[in-house]
């Protein structure tokens, strides 16, 4: 019983649902590594690209694509609540791309990416090394708990969000490899600090690696398709 207001139920209700939310992360986590595995046979890296909704994502892949042109071999699995709009922008640019839709919820899960692989596997060429991209549900704190089967994990924040970010949302610091701030080109007009956001990051986790780009400028994106190559050549199994 609780001892402020004498009430009955509401501890054990609390148990069942963590009990609940515990058996589901871990079924996913489960899932999470067949996709893994799957991935590494197509001969692909997975990148689960983590943001707030209109914090750059899709820009950022479509100016991969613009840059890195035949350099880079890459498909892209796109996750939203609704609409086909970021899988037609990343195809318009000829990769391959195949949408999942949540139909609500906040945050793409290894489910719904293992029918996400099987349906981009058709449209990508065989043999080779590839980046396969996820982009998830545009969101900040449900991502973060949810294990895709990814190799690595980007997470963007954009200038116009502010750099107190990754202080206020440190789940999806904490479990990313990679830390991009986007939109520097709007730098003069915000007062972001970098060394803030970095600062705030890094005391989340001290490991995470940093860059800072405008996807619109191409200011940094050199860096960006280094760490792509680089990780092409390290990580993947193809
Ligand atoms: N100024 C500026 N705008 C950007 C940049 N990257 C994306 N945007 C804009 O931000 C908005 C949201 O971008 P989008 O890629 O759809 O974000 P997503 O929801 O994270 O995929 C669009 O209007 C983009 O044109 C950038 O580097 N600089
Ligand atoms: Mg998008």
């Amino acid at each position: 019983m609780c001892d402020t207001c004498g009430c009955q139920g509401s501890n054990s209700n609390d148990r069942k649902l963590l009990e609940i939310n515990r058996s589901l992360l871990e079924a996913n986590t489960a899932l999470a590594k067949k996709n893994r595995h799957h991935m590494e046979m197509m001969g692909a890296v997975g990148i689960n690209l983590i943001s707030s909704p209109g914090a750059g994502k899709t820009t950022l892949l479509e100016k991969t694509a613009d840059m890195a042109g035949k350099n880079l071999d890459f498909a892209v699995i796109e996750g939203d609540i609704e609409t086909e709009r970021d899988a037609e922008r990343i195809r318009a640019k000829g990769i391959p791309a195949v949408q999942l839709t949540t139909g609500g919820a906040c945050h793409l899960d290894a489910r719904l990416v293992h029918k996400g692989i099987h349906l981009i596997e058709k449209e990508t060429a065989t043999g080779g090394k590839k980046i396969l991209f996820i982009e998830n549900v545009g969101n900040l704190v449900c991502p973060a708990a949810f294990d895709l089967g990814e190799h690595k994990r980007v997470v963007m924040v954009s200038v116009p969000e502010g750099s107190d970010k990754p202080a206020k949302y440190p789940r999806a610091f904490m479990g990313s490899d990679l830390f991009i701030i986007t939109k520097i080109d709007l730098l003069p007009y915000f007062d972001f600090s970098i060394e803030e956001a970095i600062a705030c990051a890094r005391r989340i986790n001290p490991h995470i690696e940093v860059m800072s780009l405008s996807a619109k400028t191409g200011e940094g994106m050199e860096e960006w398709l280094f760490y792509l190559s680089n990780l092409l050549e390290n990580e993947a199994g193809g």
